[in-house]
């Protein structure tokens, strides 16, 4: 944390210099100074995809309140940013630049956003501040459906995701599809290329959203889902714009993140009655609905809970209740796990947030070589020498970069070691179990070896005559992540109560002691 830090100060002041020296020509100025200001405010992260595809649900489910509409209202046709404030309010950017502030009406725990009369093409963006924890991390971008009808709604998206004359909008992408068509790719694609560089997955997740809906409403629907993600994820097209695809139960998960107890009773009554009436009823939301029930539940309690989980969260609780999950809590928990959102989240983790700090900085850094490179300015050296130095002394944007690369087409990582290079560079994860492939808890002197062992492989990799040199460049960047990694794992032993003697045995040599401090 404090390493990102320093170098977004660092990214700062480089900035701030560069600045200096292009006073005197307001177009590239200007592009610094939108970046620069972007460094001090919370990551992005947009919902991005078709109409329908389920972006606003998805969003509901992350924050873990219905915030963002799921109607199909004029409010679903303008970007809209909902980022973390102390308390609610919503503010319109109209497109003449004016701004104003709209009454915040609350419902059902949660916001009914309207445009208050403002026609929604004459709405550059609405920002919402929302009280919930889960947005500090980042500010989330409900967008509207790329590929609509209208076509002056998908343009929206795209004039967002592209970095224009300032940055573009989002910082990462979390791109809701079925069956991704070269449309939707080409507009990922042009994203990247704005922010991340070419082929940098590490902004663009793919979601294969309402994953209920693949097994036609069985309850294993999900698993149904994760072939056909396995699939898709091996599509080079897929692979060339986004980093891992994972399928999400979007409502499934905003049920399991809004679940009250009294969802809890009503769902116990269901799972408690006569399972093939309750199966009948469960056919159709119409049944489900009827007046008269073998169930005594009124038709308020059932539309309700029709609602909040639909036919499959109904039907996938039931069934987990009559298992014995015995409570809302735990069932919650399960709907969760079960929607796909915890691996959503986790991987958000993993590419996202907690590389935020690398992630911005490699955007600053970039936009800063592509001004250098279209107009050189007197100090240019300087400059260049700058970005040079904070590049080198950042191995994150080193592993990044590389990371970004080695899924493009012609990886300059040997293919052999290929899967293992990307781990180690944090694919997968950033802490040293993860890189290493071992299961998280694996004992300290156990990753040590690992880790020795696969700075062994990588050194051989950078010194082979054989390789050209983009390989062994390549190699070299994870010679040091291997390297950065052992020096951790000195570190976290030589700290008080760590097992010194342990240590001892374990590393046999003296080679290394006293590094790592
Ligand atoms: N079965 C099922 N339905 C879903 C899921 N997610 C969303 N839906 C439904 O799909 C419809 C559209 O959902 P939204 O979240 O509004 O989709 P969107 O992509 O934001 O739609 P637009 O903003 O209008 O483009 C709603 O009726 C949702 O209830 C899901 O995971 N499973
Ligand atoms: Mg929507």
């Amino acid at each position: 944390m404090s390493e990102g830090t320093t170098l977004l100060d660092d990214v700062r002041a480089l900035l701030d210099d560069a600045l200096e020296r292009y006073r005197d020509d307001p177009a590239v100025a200007g592009r610094l100074r939108a970046q620069r200001r972007r460094l001090d405010e919370p990551l992005r992260l947009a919902l991005v995809g078709r109409v329908k595809s389920g972006k606003s649900t998805l969003l509901n489910a992350l924050v873990g309140a219905r915030i963002a509409p799921t109607d199909a209202g004029e409010c679903t046709r303008v970007v809209t940013h909902y980022r973390h404030g102390a308390t609610p309010r919503v503010e319109l950017h109209g497109t003449d630049g004016g701004r104003r502030t709209l009454p915040v009406r609350r419902a059902d725990g949660g916001l009914r956003l309207e445009l208050g009369g403002t026609p929604p093409e004459e709405v550059a963006q609405l920002v919402v501040d929302w009280p919930a924890d889960h947005l500090l991390s980042a500010t989330v971008v409900d967008t509207p459906g790329i590929a609509s009808l209208s076509t002056a709604t998908s343009a929206r998206t795209r004039t967002f995701l592209e970095a224009g004359e300032g940055p573009a909008g989002a910082d990462a992408v979390v791109f809701l599809t079925r069956q991704p068509q070269p449309e939707d790719i080409a507009v990922l694609g042009a994203f990247q290329a704005g922010t991340a560089g070419e082929g940098a997955l590490t902004t663009t997740i793919t979601v294969l959203s309402r994953a209920d809906e693949v097994g036609v409403g069985r309850l294993d629907a999900l698993l149904a889902a994760g072939t056909v993600a396995r699939r898709m994820s091996a599509d080079p097209q897929v692979q060339a714009v986004s980093a891992a695809v994972v399928p999400v139960a979007g409502l499934l998960a905003l049920a399991g993140r809004t679940l009250r107890h009294g969802d809890y009773v009503a769902l116990r009554a269901l799972a408690g009655a006569d399972q093939q009436q309750v199966s009948r009823m469960l056919l159709t939301p119409d049944r489900f609905t009827r007046p008269e029930t073998p169930v005594p539940l009124s038709v308020e309690v059932r539309t309700a809970l029709l609602d909040r989980l639909g036919l499959f969260g109904i039907r996938l609780s039931i069934a987990l209740v009559r298992t014995g999950v015995p409570d809302a809590s735990a069932l919650a928990e399960e709907l969760l796990h079960r929607s796909g959102l915890t691996e959503l989240q986790r991987l958000l983790r993993v590419h996202f947030t907690d590389r935020g700090p690398q992630l911005r900085a490699g955007t600053a850094l970039r936009l800063l070589e592509s001004v250098l490179a279209e107009d050189p300015v007197e100090g240019a050296d300087e400059l260049w020498a700058g970005l040079e130095r904070l590049r080198l002394a950042t191995p994150d944007l080193a592993e990044l970069d590389l990371l970004a690369r080695s899924r493009s087409a012609g990886s300059p990582l040997p293919a052999d070691l290929r899967a293992e290079g990307e781990r180690l560079l944090g694919a997968e994860g950033t802490a040293p179990a993860a890189r290493l492939g071992l299961p998280a808890g694996t004992p300290d002197d156990e990753l040590r070896r690992a880790a020795r062992a696969a700075l062994g492989r990588w050194r051989e990799a950078a010194d082979d005559p054989l390789a050209g040199r983009p390989a062994a460049d390549a190699a070299e960047v994870v010679v040091r992540t291997c390297e950065a990694l052992l020096a951790g794992l000195d570190g976290s032993a030589t700290e008080p109560g760590a097992g010194g003697a342990a240590e001892q045995r374990d590393e046999g040599e003296d080679e290394r002691s006293g590094r790592g401090q």
